[in-house]
Order: structure tokens, then C-alpha cells, then sequence
């Protein structure tokens, strides 16, 4: 067999393959907002999860990313999803913790503050919280952790005496309660909008991974960052659950095997980046330290209210994730 004529019997069996994801045989395009940016790992990932579902599926589908909020900014990411504009996209998803409080579990301060142990509160929240999700008519492919959050200031914090009245940029309520209980002032702004919030003033603190103020080059504007480590939460890439169900098990089974994979990638990754993320903020002109023994027991006193209140809202539901990944411990 010459060349040419191996690679059309490739693509043609390609096709054959490809054919069992539609009935009428053609490759689906999916496209996928995303929300950061597109140097961000989380992004950067996105890609390669694309390119392992093209593989995986043998160009059943074929995903397009856009990252940074380009096709939809993040607040309308699970929408799009949810109705089906897209088939696919990634979400934050704490932030519609308001509507659905389960999903507000991986922002439990003091938790689970290690790569490992958000890994085990994962394990004990994925069922309740798919489940939730899918009420939501979406599908779970795969979750992603940020590194560890703690707050950015254009001051020195020695406690909460000096955050009364400061403007905070929040991403979800959880946020937006924690910087009330500082005497500060919240407003929810996505992380594309941030380096834009802070140069106009609208905030000059948020509280985040070193990841996001790297991406937004914060020390433009911002001079402190303590490395609270209050939580990991996630990013999570979800399906529109009427395009899920339309595939056959085949196409199915190799997205999962790309969304496994990517998985374990993306959270490495977030784990091999956190320090890298500070050495540039620092090389930048930042302060980066621990929060004083003062501030971290306020942090402390005002986590666990938080966590009260979450399982107020959250219920039994909310109890057993909580038990159930002590019990792993
Ligand atoms: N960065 C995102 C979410 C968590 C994080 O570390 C943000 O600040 O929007």
C-alpha cells in the first residue's frame, strides 16, 4: 500500500468510526467557553483535554476552546451549558452556590488545604454534587483544583483592623460574606475583569490563588498577598446533558477516558505551579507572606460561621460530604 492510499483507508475508517457518534455520520463541533485566561493551566488544559477527546473519540468530536471568557463571560458559562447554546464549557461552579448551595463545598475554609485532602473532599462531594448538577441538566467530565486562596491588599494587613472599608472584589457569595465579616465592601467581578476593577478602583483586594493575580499582573496595582490557603476550590468541565445522552456509549466512553486523564493532569499541575506563582509575584515587587497569627485567627473564627452557615443552607446533604471525607482522613 502506497502512502496516499494508507492514509485514505485511515480516514475512511476514521469516518466509519467517527459515524457511530451521529447518525448521519458526521463529527460533531462542540465549542467550549472558558472563563480564564488562555496562558492559565486551566485553559491550557482545556486544549488538551480537546485534543485527547478528538483522539479518544477518533474525531467523533471535535472541541473547540475559547478561553478568557471570549464566547461567554464566566457568569453565563453555566447557563449556555444548561440550555444548551454550547454543548460544553467550564465553570466555577461556587459561584452559583446561591442557587444550588451544595456546590458551595469546596469553599470551606480550613477544610481541606492540601492537594491530597481537597482530592479526598472531592471523592466524598462528587456524588451528591453531580447529582445536583445533573439537576441542573448538566454532566460532570472533570473537575479541577486552583491552588490554595489568600487575600491581595494594596497595604500592609496586620488584622481586621486595617480591612474596615477597603472595596474587595469577591467571586462568589462565600467571598463576598468573608469580606463582610472584615468590615470590607464586596462587589462580584470576574477573574477577566479583575486587572480592570483594580485600575479604576472599583477594588483594590480580592481573595484568590497566586494563580490569578500572576495571569492579571496584579502588582500593577496591589503591593500584599498572605497565603491564607483558606480553600481549593474548582473549576469543573460539564456537558449539556441532552448532547451527552445523544452519543453512543463508544463516544461516551472516550470523552470520560480524556476527562480522566485531564483530570489528574490539571490538578498536578495546579500543584507543580502554586509556588511558581509566588516567586513571580514577589519577583514583581509583592510582598507575599503568611497572615499574621492575629489575622489568621480572625480568618479562623469567621471560617467556622461560614461553615455553620453553608450547612444550614446545604443540609444533610451538605453534612454527609463533610462526614464523609473525615471519614477518609
Ligand atoms: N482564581 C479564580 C477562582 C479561584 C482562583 O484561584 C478567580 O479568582 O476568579
Amino acid at each position: 500500500m502506497n502512502t496516499f492510499t494508507k492514509l485514505a483507508c485511515t480516514a475512511a475508517a476514521t469516518a466509519l468510526i467517527a459515524g457511530a457518534a451521529l447518525a448521519d455520520g458526521h463529527a460533531q463541533k462542540w465549542d467550549m467557553p472558558m472563563a480564564y485566561a488562555a496562558t492559565n493551566f486551566h485553559s491550557e488544559q482545556g486544549v488538551v483535554f480537546a485534543d485527547k477527546v478528538r483522539e479518544y473519540t477518533n474525531g467523533a468530536i471535535d472541541i473547540t476552546v475559547h478561553p478568557g471568557g471570549s464566547l461567554f463571560g464566566g457568569g453565563d458559562i453555566k447557563r449556555a451549558v444548561q440550555t444548551g447554546q454550547v454543548n460544553i464549557g467550564e465553570r466555577f461552579m461556587s459561584a452559583h452556590a446561591n442557587e444550588a448551595p451544595l456546590l458551595g463545598w469546596d469553599n470551606l475554609p480550613f477544610l481541606a488545604t492540601t492537594y491530597a485532602d481537597n482530592a479526598k473532599l472531592w471523592e466524598a462531594a462528587k456524588g451528591p454534587v453531580n447529582a445536583q448538577l445533573a439537576d441542573l441538566n448538566m454532566v460532570t467530565l472533570y473537575s479541577c483544583a486552583w491552588p490554595g486562596q489568600g487575600f491581595y491588599f494594596a497595604k500592609e494587613v496586620g488584622s481586621s483592623a486595617d480591612t474596615q472599608g477597603v472595596k474587595f472584589r469577591s467571586y462568589n457569595s462565600a467571598t463576598a460574606t468573608f469580606a463582610e465579616e472584615l468590615g470590607m465592601i464586596p462587589v462580584q467581578i470576574e477573574a477577566a475583569e479583575l486587572a480592570q476593577a483594580l485600575a479604576t478602583g472599583v477594588a483594590s483586594s480580592f481573595i484568590s490563588s497566586g494563580s490569578t493575580g500572576y495571569d492579571q499582573k496584579v502588582w500593577e496595582h496591589l503591593s500584599h498577598y498572605y497565603k491564607v490557603n483558606a480553600w481549593l476550590p474548582r473549576n469543573y468541565v460539564v456537558a449539556n446533558k441532552q448532547a451527552w445522552e445523544a452519543l453512543d456509549d463508544e463516544t461516551r466512553a472516550g470523552v470520560m477516558k480524556a476527562a480522566d486523564e485531564t483530570a489528574a493532569a490539571c490538578n498536578a499541575k495546579s500543584e507543580e505551579l502554586a509556588d511558581f506563582y509566588f516567586a513571580e509575584l514577589e519577583k514583581n515587587g509583592m510582598t507575599v507572606t503568611d497572615a499574621s497569627p492575629e489575622f489568621l485567627a480572625e480568618l479562623e473564627v469567621i471560617g467556622a460561621k461560614m461553615t455553620a452557615e453553608w450547612l444550614e443552607t446545604a443540609g444533610a446533604d451538605g453534612q454527609a460530604i463533610i462526614d464523609a471525607y473525615k471519614a477518609m482522613k
